[in-house]
């Protein structure tokens, strides 16, 4: 059986490829999604879902989801990680690894992007690298989603 993850992105993400270049980069979302998933078939990963909103009650019910499905989570809350402790409490309630993922060194920027409540509840935090920050994230899932000797995933954590 595949180990599962799920990859969330949040406000305007919609948009990289055209938003602010210098600060994104030139690859799009499906770009990165197409990444992803050659990434996590790479690693013996099932990506259930890769999902981008605008809406932050779309993005709570989607890490739920994400829950029921035992799916651990990358996530790019975009602005969110600062402003919405509502989407770090539902990233608290998953019993599986969540990596917050940046693509550009928000402790390099504006003050206002420091403070990242979303941070405060995950296991690991990948920022900086571009689109690559959501390869590393694939890898650092795979790393900690634990396979049993049959190759098989060993359970949720
Ligand atoms: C993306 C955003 O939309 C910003 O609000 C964050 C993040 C940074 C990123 O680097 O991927 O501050």
């Amino acid at each position: 059986m595949p180990r599962h993850i799920a990859i969330l992105n949040g406000p305007s993400l919609n948009y990289l490829g055209q938003r602010e270049p210098e600060v994104y980069g030139r690859t799009t979302l499906a770009d990165i999604e197409r990444m992803c998933r050659e990434r996590a078939e790479e690693r013996s990963l099932n990506l259930v879902f890769f999902r981008q909103t605008n809406h932050e009650g779309f993005m709570i019910d989607w890490i739920h989801e994400a829950r029921e499905a035992q799916a651990a989570v990358a996530i790019n809350p975009g602005s969110w990680a600062t402003t919405s402790i509502a989407i770090a409490d539902a990233l608290k309630i998953s019993n599986l690894p969540v990596i917050e993922v940046h693509i550009s060194n928000i402790h390099q920027r504006e003050s206002y992007r420091q403070n990242s409540f979303v941070s405060k509840v995950a296991k690991g935090v990948i920022a900086g690298v571009g689109f690559r920050s959501y390869l590393h994230a694939v890898d650092a899932l795979a790393d900690l989603l634990p396979l049993s000797d049959d190759g098989q995933l060993a359970g949720p954590r």
